[in-house]
């Protein structure tokens, strides 16, 4: 084989609206919204520097089947960039943008190839001296909703080759419960078909399920909610004269989601607190200083503070003045190592002795055992939550609220509620208040 160099991006979704996020100043939520572009002007940048033979995409290029003008036009700009330096890409669509997504009519770089509806194989060349170094079989999603196993349509690699080949697949391996079942297939049925790279697409969070054949998710490019945390890029991916491979990650994002904690215990003044969380955010400031941050902070343990927290507006002070701050930052001395508080989640509790007050032989305590068994999820048609709910249930509005809340979500707030019974019934005896 002859050594070659390459770029797997995958899950471009350009122009993602970052719709949801409340309380943005506009400076952010422009930035927010220019994130994506800015992430693929990188990944340009870097395949020029690096000077990759290709560029491989494998699929989600756009956000929405309803790609807007802006995300082709900006994709366009790219690829005519990547052209002019004579760096070939290939590109398959995935669920998110398959191929009879309404588009404008564009006429790509003749550098870039598009696979089609059908699996079909091309090879790929060496900048330098146009020796033909792999080949490449992609196919892309003729429609959003691709239920099959597509990966069995794949050629098998043929005997006589001896060029290293490349999958490009977008698809759920070895069912990942994060992301919707497209394309389901295993990690055998890609095993089998001899290749020497899958370049795959479609699970956000970066994972090589396997090398030798390298089965590989680069994750998406940017970061686009709470749930897609840390650094996110491309892989650079070298190739040598044994076909053996070496995967770089190089990052590619201009916003970073972090989810963090911040703990109470010991904490008895909103100074203290808002030193703690003050000293988070620099240290986040710090761990991406090229960028904007947007944070998340889970208030946890147990701590006298807990009771101001509860009341809702120290923290919606602290928070106010936090956002004002970065976004004077962002306007005077620009977005690197700038942190934006994407909230404050409360899972923190008063200073009770949670543990004794399970054991007491009490109302608190068969209350608290209640809440308890209710958390752990055993409690079946007995659910006192599910009965408790039942009128709600009955306005649309709210059913459909209610049953839109995560496992998590519904954990969040009955511990919320558990906390807050147990602090009331404490203040209640300790003012000698009537005993239940
Ligand atoms: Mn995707």
């Amino acid at each position: 084989m002859l050594p070659f160099r390459f770029i797997h991006a995958a899950d471009l979704h350009l122009d993602s609206p970052f719709a949801g996020l409340s309380g943005l100043t506009d400076t952010m939520r422009k930035h927010l919204q220019q994130s994506t572009f800015a992430a693929l002007n990188r990944m340009v940048q870097l395949a020029v520097h690096e000077k990759v033979d290709f560029v491989v995409i494998s699929g989600d290029i756009y956000d929405s089947s309803n790609t807007s003008l802006r995300a082709q036009l900006r994709l366009l700009e790219a690829l005519e960039h990547l052209n002019r330096e004579h760096i070939p890409v290939y590109i398959i669509h995935g669920n998110h943008d398959p191929l009879d997504s309404p588009r404008l009519a564009v006429t790509l770089p003749p550098s870039v190839h598009v696979f089609g509806a059908e699996p079909e194989s091309v090879t790929a060349v060496r900048r330098s001296d146009g020796q033909q170094v792999a080949v490449l079989t992609g196919m892309s999603y003729p429609t959003s909703k691709v239920k099959e196993n597509i990966s069995l349509k794949y050629n098998q690699r043929s005997a006589q080759s001896d060029l290293f080949h490349i999958g490009l697949l977008h698809a759920n391996v070895d069912g990942n419960r994060e992301h919707e079942t497209y394309a389901p297939c295993s990690k055998k049925d890609l095993m089998a078909a001899g290749y020497h790279y899958w370049a795959l697409g479609h699970i956000h969070s970066r994972r090589t399920l396997q090398e030798s054949p390298y089965i590989v998710y680069p994750g998406n490019i940017q970061g686009r909610n709470i749930r897609e945390t840390g650094p996110k890029g491309c892989y650079l991916v070298d190739v040598d004269e044994a076909g053996a491979v070496t995967m770089d990650f190089r990052e590619l994002d201009a916003v970073r989601w972090f989810d963090t904690d911040v703990s109470i215990d010991n904490c008895h003044h909103p100074e203290q607190f808002r030193t703690s969380v003050e000293r988070l955010l620099n240290d986040v400031s710090e761990s991406f200083p090229t960028g904007l941050s947007m944070v998340r902070i889970r208030i946890i343990g147990r701590g006298t503070i807990h009771r101001e927290l509860e009341d809702g507006f120290m923290l919606e002070d602290l928070l106010s003045d936090l956002r004002r701050k970065a976004d004077d930052q962002a306007e005077t001395v620009g977005y690197g190592g700038c942190v934006w508080v994407e909230s404050f989640k409360l899972a923190s509790g008063a200073e009770i002795q949670l543990d004794a007050l399970l054991q007491e032989d009490s109302f608190i305590g068969e209350l608290l055992r209640l809440a308890e068994r209710e958390l752990t999820g055993d409690m079946g048609n007995e659910s006192v939550v599910a009965h408790a709910l039942r009128p709600l249930m009955e306005q649309a509005e709210i059913r459909q609220l209610l049953q839109s809340l995560t496992r998590e979500e519904q954990r969040d707030w009955l511990l919320r509620a558990m906390e807050l019974t147990a602090l009331l019934l404490l203040d209640d005896q300790e003012s000698g208040g009537a005993s239940a």
